[in-house]
């Protein structure tokens, strides 16, 4: 087994459970998920895809909530131990750049990932179509939306937590209109969140695994390792009673990281539990956050599970880092900076 340590903060107040006797698999569920459960806020039928950060000692997060309208909007909830969580009772309220009211008319499948010392929101927005939209806030009190990254049609916008030679840098997923039948990762840079560039394939769909034949997206911030930029991802198959959405791990290179280093070609979480196969949406399982904790190794994944539940995932950096090297494979153009 190879030596992995996560680079970053601790947070020894995290959400943790051990690896169950005798469990062989790469991630174990969290013994009383789902911990967002139906009906869970005011108004709020599901909460789903989510996201969260430790903060100020506790932890807050920006929910995908969805109303007896159905249509997605965000909303801030607050924790004390990361599992139990208090919702808000009214939706985020955002300024654009000038101090006027901007409401996004829909909004689903948060990210919210810290950079220096500003959070930055990251979410499916609608800009002529479904598209990346991003705002930022230093205090969650006053969020401001920022200009679009990316023209339509785009999804899973995930922004890395730190700067890599200098820039912003952000994985996205171009896609369609409609329940995209697409899709690869791509990676962009940036030197001041406004332009831009320096576009990169990083990862395709397929490979020996039929579980992400589809398509694939970004899920959580990436985290830094020892081995590299350590990523969950969703993986998209088609079967005859439509899609069914698992998880995935790769780890990218740290300074380049348009470049697969090892991807497993092992789903590491499928639906498999009641809350992740029965739901709106049944047999998905969609990751958008994780907390870390530095000094013992420990992750929690943060999943929506069948577009109705929240779930809490665990695994250590050693464990799966180490699965995702064994059971590697090589697709497409893992190994070059995608450039062509
Ligand atoms: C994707 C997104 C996700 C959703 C998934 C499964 O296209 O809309 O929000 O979880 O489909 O329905």
């Amino acid at each position: 087994m190879k030596e992995v340590k996560i680079i970053g903060e601790s947070i020894p107040n995290m959400p943790w459970q051990a690896r169950p006797e005798g469990h062989l698999k790469p991630l174990w569920r969290h013994s009383d998920n789902p911990v967002i459960k139906r009906n869970p806020a005011k108004d709020v039928a599901r909460i789903f895809n989510s996201a969260v950060v430790a903060y100020e000692g506790k932890f807050i997060g920006v929910f995908r909530t969805e109303t007896d309208t159905t249509r997605p909007h965000l909303r801030m909830g607050y924790s004390e131990d990361g599992l139990d969580w208090k919702i808000d009772d009214e939706p985020i309220m955002f300024i654009d750049e000038e101090g006027k009211p901007y409401q996004p008319r829909y909004a689903y499948d948060p990210r919210l990932v810290k950079v220096e010392d500003t959070f930055y929101i990251i979410w499916c927005t609608d800009f002529y179509g479904a598209a990346i939209g991003v705002a930022k806030t230093q205090d969650f009190k006053t969020f401001t939306i920022l200009e679009n990254p990316f023209l339509p049609f785009n999804r899973n916008g995930v922004l890395f937590p730190k700067k890599i030679n200098g820039n912003f840098v952000m994985l996205s997923r171009p896609s369609d209109s409609g329940h995209t039948p697409f899709g690869d990762v791509f990676l962009s840079e940036s030197p001041d969140f406004v332009y831009w560039g320096k576009h990169r394939h990083v990862m395709t769909k397929g490979g020996e695994g039929w579980w992400q034949n589809v398509k694939i997206g970004g899920g959580p911030a990436p985290i830094e390792t020892s081995e590299g930029w350590l990523m969950f991802y969703h993986g998209v198959t088609g079967t005859c009673n439509g899609l069914v959405y698992s998880m995935g791990g790769v780890i990218l290179d740290r300074d380049e990281p348009s470049k697969v280093k090892y991807r497993s070609r092992n789903f590491v979480l499928t639906p498999e539990e009641w809350y992740e196969e029965r739901g709106f949406v049944p047999n998905v399982v969609f990751p958008c956050a994780t907390l870390n904790d530095a000094e013992t190794g420990r992750i929690a994944i943060y999943y929506g599970a069948a577009d109705t539940y929240v779930g809490v995932a665990y695994t250590t950096v050693q464990d799966i880092v180490n699965y995702i090297i064994d059971t590697h494979e090589e697709v497409g153009d893992d190994a070059t900076i995608g450039r062509i």
